[in-house]
């Protein structure tokens, strides 16, 4: 984390964004939980109306009985897909499995522990790890079963395009024939909305974003003020990709043994993009990685979207 970070924060202009796990610690988790019920962010709601219509058309259509999820958090919208994947399977065969995989140790656990009660003839396999380094370990483990790979909430869009490649990559890597990926992309749109959904009137997005110093803090003893750093999320419309930044108020600096770095006072961070897809970019980026394109779901609003992929 300090060589990140320092890389980071040694940039013109300084770029957190290439690593968002960061976010996430107990507080990142719950804060994010909060933001997807604040009203302008429409992208939590859009994609379980999408889920609720289709995992049952999606489970019969791909025969999954294991459900493995990527970046799960607290896997509310996932109930959808499985109750779609246990109704889809009769009584012959291995029982449904779901094999979440999160970097937020507290996600998982509150997650897989309401699952365990709610889904007693469900197996539950959960794993605390980051899936930029063990994806392929993690789909390259036996299973006897056709999967399903979700990564839903739109977070393939906070990837770098670099990185976003080098995942997909993996992801197709990882796949076996019968296997199929589903991946949530928030859809281009009118900056106003867009702007709107990262810049919430209750401020929960201002402190999720806030969190990532605090979270810089708590690891590598960096002792920067948070309250001092101001939120701002804006639309490059070109890059069609939501940015957030945090702008320091006041000169700071870090000098830890393992981090060195100085904020002039007004000196931003860039801290994550969100990059917004359209069917184009969608059906671009799934073949840039290998992987077949085999239906686009939509809500009744064409706000956000659920790729079905498969290997090509
Ligand atoms: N899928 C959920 C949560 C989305 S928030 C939803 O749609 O609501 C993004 C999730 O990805 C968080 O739970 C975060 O902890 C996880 N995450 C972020 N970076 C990660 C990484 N590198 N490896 C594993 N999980 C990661
Ligand atoms: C998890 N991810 C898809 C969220 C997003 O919308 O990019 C994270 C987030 N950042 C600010 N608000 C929500």
């Amino acid at each position: 984390m300090a060589r990140d970070v320092g890389s980071g924060l040694s940039t013109t202009p300084k770029d957190l964004s290439p690593w968002p796990k960061y976010f996430y610690d107990a507080e990142g988790s719950r804060l994010f939980e909060e933001i997807t019920a604040q009203p302008e962010y429409y992208q939590t709601g859009a994609e379980l109306s999408i889920l609720k219509s289709r995992s049952e058309e999606i489970l019969a259509r791909t025969r999954c009985r294991e459900l493995v999820e990527l970046g799960s958090g607290s896997a509310s919208k996932t109930r959808a897909l499985i109750d779609a994947m246990i109704d889809a399977n009769g009584a012959d065969g291995p029982p449904p499995r779901y094999v979440p995989l999160d970097v937020s140790e507290s996600a998982l656990r509150e997650s897989g522990e309401r699952l365990v009660a709610e889904y007693p003839g469900l197996e539950i396999q959960g794993f605390v790890g980051d899936f930029d380094l063990s994806l392929g370990r993690l789909l390259g483990r036996p299973s006897d079963r056709n999967r399903l790979v979700a990564f839903l909430g739109g977070t393939v869009g906070n990837f770098t395009p670099q990185k976003r490649r080098k995942f997909l990559g993996a992801l197709r890597a990882g796949l076996r024939e019968g296997d199929r990926a589903l991946i949530g992309l928030d859809l281009v749109k009118d900056a106003r909305t867009l702007e709107a959904a990262y810049n919430d009137a209750a401020g929960v997005t201002a402190r999720f974003n806030r969190n990532m110093i605090r979270v810089i803090n708590n690891r590598l003893g960096a002792g920067l003020d948070p309250d001092l750093f101001s939120h701002r999320a804006v639309y490059d419309a070109d890059l069609e990709r939501i940015e957030m930044w945090l702008y320091s108020e006041a000169e700071q600096k870090v000098q830890t043994p393992d981090l060195e770095a100085r904020f002039e006072g007004g000196e931003g961070v860039r801290t994550e993009i969100s990059a917004k897809f359209t069917p184009e970019s969608a059906a671009r980026t799934f073949e840039q990685s290998g992987l077949e394109l085999l239906d686009i779901y939509t809500d009744d609003r064409d706000l956000f979207a659920l790729a079905l992929g498969g290997p090509a």
